[in-house]
């Protein structure tokens, strides 16, 4: 007998045929929910992957360092709901939440994260749903970044369907910050004293005041190589 077997025969002494075929409905229809934003993630990934390209031959220079996907998992799909005391159905699953399906564009430049940006909002078949603009108004614990929700077709056999992505862009400056600040909160489980938080912040304005000079070199390299150009 296989484990998934010795699993069935085990699950089938618990509970009762209606209620395991119940189950395998339930989980047949997350997963089909979950293929279709794990489609959309791959295409917005390849979106910003062409837009990459194009740039690099345009400019001779990639302003998309790297893109980072993630799918919530049905745990913290179902933590998040519990949190925001949100029944669980999948249909509140899609409506209420924005964040199934997440992609994290990181860019070399701050201006890369608006030139990027724009071009995919230029899109035609993109809709954009809510923009957070944590760079030009930071978090007041100094975290900075360009949060976008969008719906994007994925095309099915039957048809398409428009669904919710997460799109977080920032610079690598903001993704050092944020990644090392996000594992020592742990989601929200470590409390930080205020000379802590105030240390965070401080080096949360580090990296903003690193990313404009850079990006100062950046244009000032650019001038001084093209003397003719209006950048
Ligand atoms: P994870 O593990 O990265 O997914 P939301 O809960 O998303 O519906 P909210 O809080 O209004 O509603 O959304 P917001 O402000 O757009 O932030 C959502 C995500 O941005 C977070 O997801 C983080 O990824 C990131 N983020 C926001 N604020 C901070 C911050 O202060 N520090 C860090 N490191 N990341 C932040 P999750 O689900 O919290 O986490």
């Amino acid at each position: 007998m296989t484990d998934d077997e010795r699993l069935r025969q085990k699950m089938m002494t618990a509970v009762d045929e209606e209620t395991m075929q119940y189950a395998q409905t339930i989980s047949k229809e997350f997963a089909k929910l979950i293929v279709y934003y794990k489609c959309a993630m791959l295409e917005v990934q390849t979106r910003f992957t062409v837009l990459n390209e194009e740039f690099a031959l345009e400019h001779g220079r990639t302003p998309v360092n790297s893109i980072k996907t993630r799918l919530k998992t049905l745990p913290s799909i179902r933590e998040k709901m519990e949190r925001r005391s949100i029944p669980f159905s999948f249909e509140a699953m899609e409506n209420q939440l924005n964040d199934i399906a997440g992609v994290r564009v990181i860019c070399a430049f701050p201006e890369d994260v608006n030139t990027m940006a724009n071009a995919f909002l230029k899109q035609d078949d993109i809709v954009l749903l809510q923009k957070k603009d944590y760079i030009t108004n930071p978090k007041p614990n100094g975290y900075r970044s360009l949060h976008l929700i969008i719906a994007i077709p994925v095309h099915l056999a039957d048809g398409k369907r428009m669904t919710k992505v997460e799109i977080q862009i920032r610079t690598i400056a903001m993704d050092f910050w944020a990644s090392l600040e996000h594992q020592l909160r742990y989601k929200r489980a470590n409390e930080f004293t205020p000379e802590m938080a105030q240390e965070l912040y401080e080096c949360a304005q580090l990296s903003a005041a690193l990313d404009n000079r850079m990006d100062d070199l950046r244009r000032n390299v650019h001038k001084y190589n093209n003397p003719t150009d209006g950048v």
